[in-house]
């Protein structure tokens, strides 16, 4: 038997080819790889023995050869394929060991153009993709971490080499290697055509692990991250608790965006993918006062996100109701200490800014993708007589900048930088209105994710005391709703931006 092996990780290289010469299975390779196993003493010849070709091209030519690639994918058990090879003197490879340039890994060095793609590996994939579509006469090993269980079964699965064990142990490798050509390709096509809405969607992600179950636990889940760039998520660190689970993950990313909205200190507690408490505050301690105020119920078994250090104060006032998350990109020790006393909290650090660019959701047999929400208003056009003070007129910015992170219809009534009624998911925007303010004591702006329909939430804002609001506008009814607040002397400024969330 002979093997090739042409690997850029030589993780597990040297006890895989101590195995292989042990078993007699001869060993081909290109060049690094070659003087890496000569230098540990194993035997071992060149491709260019095989091939009668040298390495050329700066080694973009190594084992691109018919020698090569008819060895690998030539059917064993079909006489013409075998004749064939027999008479031009080719044998059979039938251990392919190939590991690829690290073209992701390379990504985050911002190489130039010219030196990134000498990482598009070519003739790697292709020994691969050979060794792969033959899976019943070749063992094709992609992955240092499947060495071992070739190791282990090899003697079995020779004995019986068309058996069912045998054929499915290399199936399972030669898929691995599809699903890892899809997901490298995608990154090269990522990297070379720059933006999103390409003919193909390209999506480039490696598991990171399996999740203990989904929305519920009668579901199967896993979690991915992205080889092609960076994300918030994916750089976090997990200082301590319990494996995140599937919602925790999915509060935790629209936690974060939203508090990241802010240069100023802001804590944002999420249930159920959507804000129950969000505040502005000076530090840790405050701004996580001030939002879990906003709702004292619904922040139970929360996961909290705060864009500023955790003290050990901010900690104390946590560790007096259930969290489930707490997010922040630095913990004092003696706040670390604290929150450290409760078992089930996760404390995750996480310092990168949101970078996602577009986003995308699976749906019965399509894939949406879209922008990210990344702005805020188009402008800030005062509508009624009356203009807000410039007190209201920042409050109805920070309203706006929640309300952009409840699911629709979303309402956000607040005063002192505190969202304190906050009405979404609701099919009709009264109803979210009348929700957030029948929530929001003391309230003094709205902020509406989406234009009024009629004249109604305006007069319920008025039964409740709102001097501001803020919407989009775009109505055919704006006009009910201005002529309402002149009336009821609110004042109205419209932003001409929608921030749907379905
Ligand atoms: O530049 S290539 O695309 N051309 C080739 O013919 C080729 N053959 C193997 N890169 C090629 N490889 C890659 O070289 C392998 O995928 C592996 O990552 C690497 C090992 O090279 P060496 O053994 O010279 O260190």
């Amino acid at each position: 038997m002979r093997a090739l092996i042409s690997v850029f990780d030589k993780t597990g290289l040297r006890e895989l080819a101590l195995f292989l010469e042990k078993n007699n299975v001869e060993i081909i390779s290109s060049g690094g790889t070659y003087k890496y196993l000569q230098a540990e003493g194993i035997k071992v010849s060149t491709v260019e023995s095989v091939t009668g070709f040298p390495e050329i091209l700066d080694g973009r030519v190594k084992t691109l050869h018919p020698a090569i690639h008819s060895g690998i994918l030539y059917i064993r058990e079909n006489e013409s394929h075998a004749d064939q090879v027999r008479e031009l003197g080719i044998e059979g490879i039938d251990i392919v060991c190939v590991n690829l340039y690290p073209f992701f890994d390379k990504l985050k060095e911002n190489l130039p153009e010219e030196e990134q793609i000498e990482f598009i590996d070519i003739g790697g994939p292709t020994m691969l993709r050979a060794a792969a579509k033959n899976f019943r006469d070749v063992y094709v090993l992609s992955d240092p971490g499947d060495y071992e269980a070739f190791i282990a079964g090899f003697g079995a699965m020779e004995a019986d080499r068309y058996g069912e064990a045998a054929v499915s142990f290399k199936k399972n490798l030669a898929g691995k290697v599809f699903s890892l050509m899809g997901a490298y390709d995608s990154a090269v096509a990522t990297y070379i055509l720059g933006g999103s809405f390409n003919d193909y969607l390209n999506l480039s992600y490696r598991k990171v692990s399996d999740l203990r179950y989904g929305e519920n636990p009668h579901q199967k889940a896993s979690y991915y991250e992205s080889l092609t760039g960076p994300g918030a998520l994916k750089d976090m660190e997990i200082l301590w608790g319990k494996e995140l689970s599937y919602n925790n993950l999915k509060d935790m990313d629209i936690a974060w965006k939203s508090v990241c909205e802010f240069d100023e200190d802001a804590c944002c507690a999420v249930k159920h993918n959507t804000p129950c408490g969000f505040a502005l505050g000076n530090g840790s301690f405050d701004a996580y006062r001030k939002a879990y105020e906003c709702d004292k119920v619904s922040i139970f078994g929360g996961i909290v996100a705060l864009n500023c250090e955790v003290t050990s104060e901010a900690a104390g006032l946590m560790n007096s109701i259930f969290l489930e998350v707490v997010m922040a990109p630095s913990f004092t020790d003696e706040a670390l200490e604290i929150l450290k006393k409760k078992k089930n909290l996760r404390i995750v650090r996480l310092e990168a800014k949101p970078s996602q660019k577009t986003s995308a959701v699976t749906l019965d047999g399509l894939i949406l993708a879209q922008d990210e929400d990344l702005d805020f208003v188009r402008e800030m056009k005062v509508v009624t007589e009356k203009a807000p003070t410039k007190e209201e007129m920042d409050e109805l910015v920070f309203a706006m900048r929640v309300v952009k992170y409840v699911k629709s219809n979303a309402i956000v009534v607040s005063r002192d930088k505190m969202a304190v009624g906050i009405g979404g998911g609701q099919v009709n925007r009264i109803d979210a209105a009348k929700f957030a303010l029948s929530r929001g004591e003391g309230a003094t702006v709205m902020a509406s994710d989406a234009f009024f329909p009629f004249g109604d939430v305006v007069e319920e804002a008025g039964k409740h005391g709102i001097k501001a609001i803020i919407q989009p506008g775009g109505s055919l009814k704006d006009q009910e709703s201005i002529d309402k607040c002149n009336e009821l002397g609110i004042s109205m400024v419209f932003t001409s931006m929608r921030h749907f969330k379905h």
